[in-house]
């Protein structure tokens, strides 16, 4: 009997094949294609329309960077917004700073949380179970349009750029989000692999750049977003100053913190750029 696969179909003209040991739901879930597939490799993983958002063995090298630069660097956040990031990973990870009070997350898809609940608990339970997550189901552009209130960091943990993330990558969200900032506020966005996604990375980060006044980007490497290296868009009031924060000072913020994928000296080292993705911003 010959094995089943699925491929990865976000990139045109290449695609990556994963071996499916167990389908563990397949089914639109009204705003998009939700799979769940159980891979040798990468144990339990989550595709929507096509793209692999998250597995087991390989979020953290996602949702560490994406979380703890930011927190790290800055070392006063109190208040996080999280738009998408629905598997509640990257919340998890946020939360283990003992200082934040509150992470508010909006995410679009109700399936993709309830589904992520069931399939990941190792990255999400401690999450649900913290009295500083609330999390609300609805489209998160909007929320930051009309929301009053203010927050110290922004993570958006989005799709790519087609489908309900699409508007995510636009100069108004980030906009919207920057009128959101406190003062020394950082955003951080899921910005693509630039190797694969040239024109989408060099649009979102223009967009960011616009709305924002600066942006640059910093990078990890995850192996299902194959292609290279990921880059994490890197804006706001207090993005600049925060990025020369000294290793020791890094070290010490994240104490008590235990990381597979960051330390303060992969830290420093993701904000160093090949030339062919520094041009390109
Ligand atoms: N956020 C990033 C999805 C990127 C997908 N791209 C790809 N497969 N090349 C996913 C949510 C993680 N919390």
């Amino acid at each position: 009997m010959s094995a089943r696969w699925t491929d990865e179909t976000l990139h045109e003209g290449v695609r990556m094949g994963f071996e499916v040991r167990r389908t563990l739901h397949a089914a639109d879930t009204g705003q998009q294609r939700l799979e769940l597939v159980e891979n040798p490799v990468f144990g339990t993983m989550m595709l929507l329309d096509g793209a692999v958002q998250v597995t087991s063995a390989d979020e953290f090298a996602y949702h560490e960077m994406m979380a703890h630069v930011p927190l790290a660097a800055h070392g006063g956040v109190r208040r996080v917004l999280i738009i998408g990031g629905g598997d509640c990973g990257l919340a998890e990870e946020v939360l283990k700073h003992r200082d934040l009070e509150r992470v508010v997350q909006v995410e679009i898809d109700p399936d993709v949380v309830a589904f992520a609940r069931d399939h990941f608990p190792e990255l999400n339970a401690a999450a649900f179970a913290d009295p500083r997550f609330e999390i609300k189901i609805g489209d998160g552009a909007k929320f930051v349009a009309e929301t009053q209130d203010h927050f110290d960091l922004i993570l958006v943990d989005s799709t790519d750029p087609a489908g309900p993330g699409a508007v995510l990558f636009t100069e108004t969200f980030y906009r919207d989000c920057a009128g959101r900032l406190a003062p020394n506020g950082i955003i951080v966005t899921q910005s693509g692999v630039p190797f694969l996604q040239g024109d989408a990375f060099v649009a979102g980060l223009g967009a960011l750049h616009r709305a924002t006044g600066d942006a640059s980007c910093y990078l990890t490497v995850v192996p299902t977003y194959f292609g290279g290296h990921m880059a994490l868009g890197w804006a706001g009031p207090g993005a600049a100053a925060a990025r020369h924060t000294a290793e020791t000072v890094l070290a010490e913020r994240m104490a008590g913190i235990a990381t597979r994928y960051w330390s303060p000296a992969m830290h420093h080292a993701a904000f160093a750029l090949p030339p062919f993705i520094a041009e390109a911003l």
